[in-house]
Parts: C-alpha cells; sequence; structure tokens
C-alpha cells in the first residue's frame, strides 16, 4: 500500500476496521461520506455490520442513524440494512435491502432535499451527529484531507461531529488532489452572506477539507473500488426524449430565449439522462457547462470531446471503462472539473442566479403537471427527492422526462392525479415522454392538461385520460383544476390489483 497519510499525528491513529467499527455504539447519528455510488466508506461500516450482528445474537438491540451524501453501495447500505442495523436513514438511498426494509416499516427514513441537509444539521434540527466516518484520498502532513471521489456532506460531517473516523483509501487516485473545492464562507442566518460564485467554472474555496485531528478516534487504510455500475447503451425511449429536449433546446436559441452555449446543465442520473448528454454531444451547440450534482459516463464524454468546457458537481458516477478513461488523464480533466460540497452545488441561491437547465427522471406526471419523483403507487418508496427539488424549483428551465409507460405498459406515467406529490405543478416547466414534449410555460391548468395528455400519453392511455379530463370538466364543482375526486386514483388502484390502469 502506497502511504497516503503524511500527518505524524494522524498515522498514530491507524487501526483496523474492526477496531474502529467498535467505536461506534448503538444509538449514535453516524455522519458517513458518500454520493451516488462514490468515496463512501469501503471497511467501517462493514465491520459495524458484523459488531450489530453479534450484539443481536446476544438478544442486544443495536441500531444507528445513518446520515450520508446520497446513495452509497451494498458494503454500506446494504451490510447494514442487512442486518437491521439501522434506526433512520437521511437523505437520500437507493438500496435495495434498504427500500425493502423501509416498505416494510421496518426502517425509518427521511427523504430530504440533498442541499437541506447540511444545513440542518448546523441548525441543530437533526439532533446531534456523534462521529463522522469520512473516506479520503489522503492526508497531508498538517492534517488537512484530500477529499475522495465525491464530498456531499463531508464538510458539515468533519465539522459537528464530536469524533470523526477517517478512511484512506489509496484505490482512489492521488491526481484527485486540487480538484475540490471547499467554501469555508457559511455562516448562519442572520449572519449570511452571498455565496460569491457567479461563474459555475468558479473557484471560491480550497482543496482541502479542514478537520480538527483531536476529534480523529482512528484512521483505517483501505484499497477498494467504488461501486461503478456498468453503462448500458441508451436504449430506443431514452434517444426519442433525448431528440425532443435537443429539438427544443434548439427552439429556444431561436427565440433568443437561451444564449448559443446555452446555460449550466443538470442532469439526473440514468439512462435518459446518459442519452440526453450523448445527443448533447452530436448536437450543435458548443462551449456548454454544467453545474449539476453527479458527474456521469455522458459528461465525461462531452469534456473528452470538448462539447462542454467544464463541469462542476458534488460527485463522480461512472462506469469501470469512464473511470480508466478519467484517471489516465486527471491531470488534464482537473482543470475542468470541480467537485463541490453538495450544499454548494446544489444550493437554490446559485443555482438561480446561474440559470440551470434542469432535467430530472420522474415515477409519474399528472395532468395538471405535478410530479412524482420518489413513491410508487403512492406509498412505496423508490430512492429519494434527491437533488431534483433543489434544481427544479430554482432552475432557468425545469424539465421532468420518463417513458410514458412502465411494467411493460401496463402502468401510465401520465395519471389523472399523481399518487404522491414531490415538484408541485409550480415547479414543472416542461415535460418529456418519447412521445413527445409538453411546453408548459404561461399555461393554465386547463391549458396544461390539454398539453400534456395530447404531447405526453402513450396512445394506448391518451382516450382514457382524454375522457377522465372531458368528465371533469364538465362535473367538477371547480373548474380551476378541475377533478372527479370519487374516482381520481381509480387508475392506481387498477395496478394495485395487479390490472393494467
Ligand atoms: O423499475 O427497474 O424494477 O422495472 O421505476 O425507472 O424508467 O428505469 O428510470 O432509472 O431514470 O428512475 C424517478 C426513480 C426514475 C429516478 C426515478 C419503475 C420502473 C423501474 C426506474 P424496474 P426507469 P430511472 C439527481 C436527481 C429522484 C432523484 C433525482 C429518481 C424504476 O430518476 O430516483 O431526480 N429520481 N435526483 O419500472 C411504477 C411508475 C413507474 C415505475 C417507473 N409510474 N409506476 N413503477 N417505474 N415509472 C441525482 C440525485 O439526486 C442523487
Amino acid at each position: 500500500k502506497e502511504n497516503r497519510i503524511h500527518s505524524a499525528a494522524l498515522r498514530s491513529k491507524v487501526m483496523s476496521a474492526n477496531e474502529a467499527a467498535s467505536l461506534i455504539q448503538s444509538g449514535m447519528n453516524v455522519g458517513m461520506s458518500g454520493f451516488t455510488g462514490s468515496g463512501y466508506p469501503k471497511a467501517v461500516p462493514s465491520a459495524l455490520a458484523k459488531h450489530i450482528m453479534d450484539a443481536n445474537l446476544n438478544g442486544k438491540r443495536f441500531k444507528i442513524g445513518v446520515w450520508t451524501g446520497a446513495s452509497t453501495a451494498p458494503e454500506l447500505d446494504g451490510a447494514l440494512a442487512m442486518v437491521d442495523g439501522i434506526e433512520m436513514r437521511l437523505p437520500y438511498q437507493s438500496d435495495p435491502t434498504c427500500r425493502k426494509r423501509i416498505n416494510a416499516g421496518e426502517m425509518e427514513y427521511i427523504d430530504i432535499h440533498l442541499s437541506h441537509v447540511a444545513q440542518f444539521v448546523w441548525f441543530g434540527f437533526l439532533g446531534k451527529l456523534d462521529v463522522a466516518v469520512v473516506e479520503v484520498a489522503g492526508i497531508l502532513e498538517d492534517g488537512r484531507l484530500i477529499p475522495s471521489s465525491s464530498i456531499g456532506n463531508n464538510k458539515t460531517w468533519l465539522d459537528q461531529a464530536d469524533k470523526v473516523i477517517l478512511e484512506v483509501n489509496s484505490w482512489q487516485s492521488a491526481q484527485l488532489e486540487g480538484m475540490h473545492d471547499i467554501w469555508y464562507g457559511t455562516q448562519l442566518p442572520p449572519n449570511r452572506q452571498p455565496i460569491p460564485l457567479v461563474r459555475s467554472s468558479d473557484r471560491i474555496g480550497e482543496p482541502y477539507l479542514r478537520c480538527d485531528p483531536d476529534k480523529v478516534i482512528a484512521v483505517v487504510e483501505t484499497h477498494a473500488p467504488d461501486r461503478n455500475s456498468a453503462f448500458s447503451p441508451p436504449d430506443a425511449n431514452s434517444k426519442l426524449i433525448a431528440g425532443h429536449i435537443l429539438e427544443f433546446l434548439q427552439y429556444e436559441v431561436k427565440k433568443g430565449r437561451l444564449p448559443r452555449e446555452l446555460l449550466p446543465l443538470q442532469s439526473g442520473v440514468g439512462n435518459i439522462a446518459n442519452a440526453v448528454m450523448a445527443g448533447l454531444n452530436e448536437g450543435p451547440f458548443e462551449n456548454l457547462t454544467a453545474y449539476t450534482e453527479v458527474l456521469q459516463d455522458g459528461m465525461l464524454e462531452m469534456l473528452k470531446s470538448g462539447k462542454l468546457a467544464s463541469a462542476s458537481a458534488t460527485a463522480f458516477s461512472l462506469s469501470n471503462e469512464a473511470l480508466a478513461e478519467l484517471n489516465a488523464d486527471l491531470a488534464r480533466y482537473r482543470e475542468r472539473i470541480i467537485l463541490r460540497p453538495q450544499e454548494i452545488s446544489n444550493h437554490p441561491e446559485v443555482i438561480r442566479r446561474l440559470g440551470v437547465i434542469a432535467m430530472n427522471g420522474m415515477i409519474e406526471a399528472d395532468i395538471y403537471g405535478n410530479v412524482n419523483s420518489t413513491h410508487v403507487m403512492g406509498s412505496q418508496i423508490m430512492n429519494g427527492i434527491g437533488g431534483s427539488g433543489d434544481f427544479a424549483r430554482n432552475a432557468y428551465l425545469s424539465i421532468f422526462m420518463t417513458p410514458s409507460q412502465a411494467k411493460g405498459g401496463t402502468i401510465s406515467c401520465i395519471v389523472p392525479m399523481a399518487s404522491h406529490v414531490d415538484h408541485t405543478e409550480h415547479d414543472v416547466q416542461v415535460l418529456v415522454t418519447e412521445q413527445g414534449l409538453a411546453d408548459l410555460r404561461g399555461l393554465s391548468p386547463k391549458q396544461r392538461a390539454k398539453t400534456i395528455i395530447e404531447n405526453c400519453a402513450h396512445p394506448n392511455f391518451r382516450p382514457a385520460l382524454s375522457d377522465y379530463y372531458k368528465r371533469a370538466l364538465q362535473f367538477s364543482p371547480g373548474k380551476q383544476t378541475p377533478h372527479l375526486l370519487d374516482e381520481v386514483f381509480d387508475w392506481h388502484l387498477r395496478a394495485l390489483r395487479g390490472e393494467r390502469m
């Protein structure tokens, strides 16, 4: 193992993951690093899961609160959920075992806007943070930390936790040093000052995380990869959705509502997001910028081709191939990629100032444009709101996208009323499915309904949606947002019975 720990004081605290995990006790709130499968601690959480299992075998209850940046990996969320060791999870997860426990009522989960988490901890809204477990790429002689492949909430965890456990992962490229931008200017109200970030590529802070060495109770050395998930080439629907968005952006440029190089792009994770990036990579726009949460394969390709001048994010989420590409040329990419704390990457003030174009996935939208990003059939969590709300509410243009149908065509993703609402009609300007794009700007609810049904609904469900809307228009007591409350969820009830919606 290469030596990444250059502080003698911290080197003296090196121990095994097992010893470090034994310092975490039941009932503690633990702030872990990790964002969309990158930069999470690789060894301590699994060791902790073993301690929890042992305690359970001895008839003892052992549960902790797990706070992160966003989603992590099987070694963290999966391992701890498997042994039923999580009392409370926040603010975002996408782990199958976690999801199962949450939906079975065995684990509490608070789904929080990602930009809110750090400040809620500073405000004291979430209670005391006992321990931070943070992966870093190295430790400087003076004890400052080289951040890893994600920043997430690490600054806040290190500042706020009573005790700190560091995992120093020598698998992470040493060349990450210098890529990060940590701003230490955040104050609490009423003393807040403007965030001095006016271009997405601005660096406003310093490349290292600060950490009081006296709080560090353990340093664990690891050499383990991030959860790099395979990249699947865009499917037919994703390509169609990307095509509609590209056409729309070109139209907006022609109308003079967007500059030629567009405005900073934010893109959610997944197949559709990657397809949009692939489309932009082949499209007519040059000198693009990104102000986003997660840097995926699609954006890396655009940085490589030169279409994307720079990208600001809080984490990487790459395939193994893309990671190899990045690492081979990291010194060069480092000048054009900036990783920031998620409270800055997702900050409403900055998103509003920059005029970000936000593109996020959804589970369903209703005919008036309310969007459900998180719950299947109103009650089962999928992942969480993530940063979609931070961006949608504050963006220059807020776009939501989904295939028009799910589960082999048995479910319509356009419904009379969303079974859960994450983004209200007020925060949603554009809806896109493979069928087409609904530009909702400047439309009243009734005009929105017609546009969404005509442009976005699948032809298999369009007649039933039109029929619902027409009868609602006729029989609804109010004509502003017409609804038939006694049948509005019949669509979901049919799906819950296993029938076609
Ligand atoms: O389930 O794989 O079991 O079939 O939902 O759907 O179509 O693969 O789309 O991966 O882009 O996910 C909203 C979940 C979409 C995601 C959501 C089922 C479908 C499939 C996934 P299966 P797709 P995606 C930046 C921004 C919130 C966070 C966010 C998400 C599965 O985009 O988590 O935006 N967003 N963050 O079959 C029942 C429907 C359904 C449905 C889809 N109407 N009813 N099931 N599915 N529509 C990133 C971060 O913040 C970290």
